[in-house]
């Protein structure tokens, strides 16, 4: 009896850590990307909260596009430029929001036109968590 009840305490100890672990991760939304045709470019934007330890976005993954960049906008001196980025911080119990104006996933070169209304998959890799694939879809900004 007293070994049953030691397995059982155990067991809801185990449970209760992993269930700890998955409410941990990322939670990404509001995932959308730009109509585009092939052969131009489109972004996509995502709203990424950080409940656990400090990560980074390395990198993001698409066949949409020949090549897929992380990409930050900045005005300089009145002039629209977009950088490419080796990593975007997601620091812990943060919101990083990639939206216009922003931070983005850059798509160069469409494999294919995006319509609105179109669905595709992204894969996100980050520095520490597992990585991630979602649903984009796309619609006008
Ligand atoms: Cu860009």
């Amino acid at each position: 009896m007293k070994r049953s009840l030691t397995t059982l305490v155990v067991f809801i100890f185990v449970s209760l850590a992993l269930s700890a672990c998955v409410s941990k991760s990322f939670t990404v939304t509001n995932v959308w990307a730009r109509p585009g045709l092939s052969g131009s470019n489109s972004a996509i934007y995502m709203t990424i909260n950080n409940p656990s330890q400090a990560d980074a976005l390395v990198e993001a993954r698409c066949d949409v596009a020949a090549t897929v960049e992380l990409h930050m906008t900045t005005m300089e001196s009145g002039v629209m430029k977009m950088q490419a980025q080796d990593s975007i911080a997601l620091p812990v119990n943060g919101q990083v929001k990639l939206e216009p104006g922003g931070l983005h996933v850059m798509l160069i070169n469409l494999r294919r036109d995006l319509k609105a209304g179109d669905q595709f998959p992204v894969t996100l890799r980050f520095q520490h968590a597992q990585e991630m694939t979602l649903q984009v879809q796309v619609k006008e900004p």
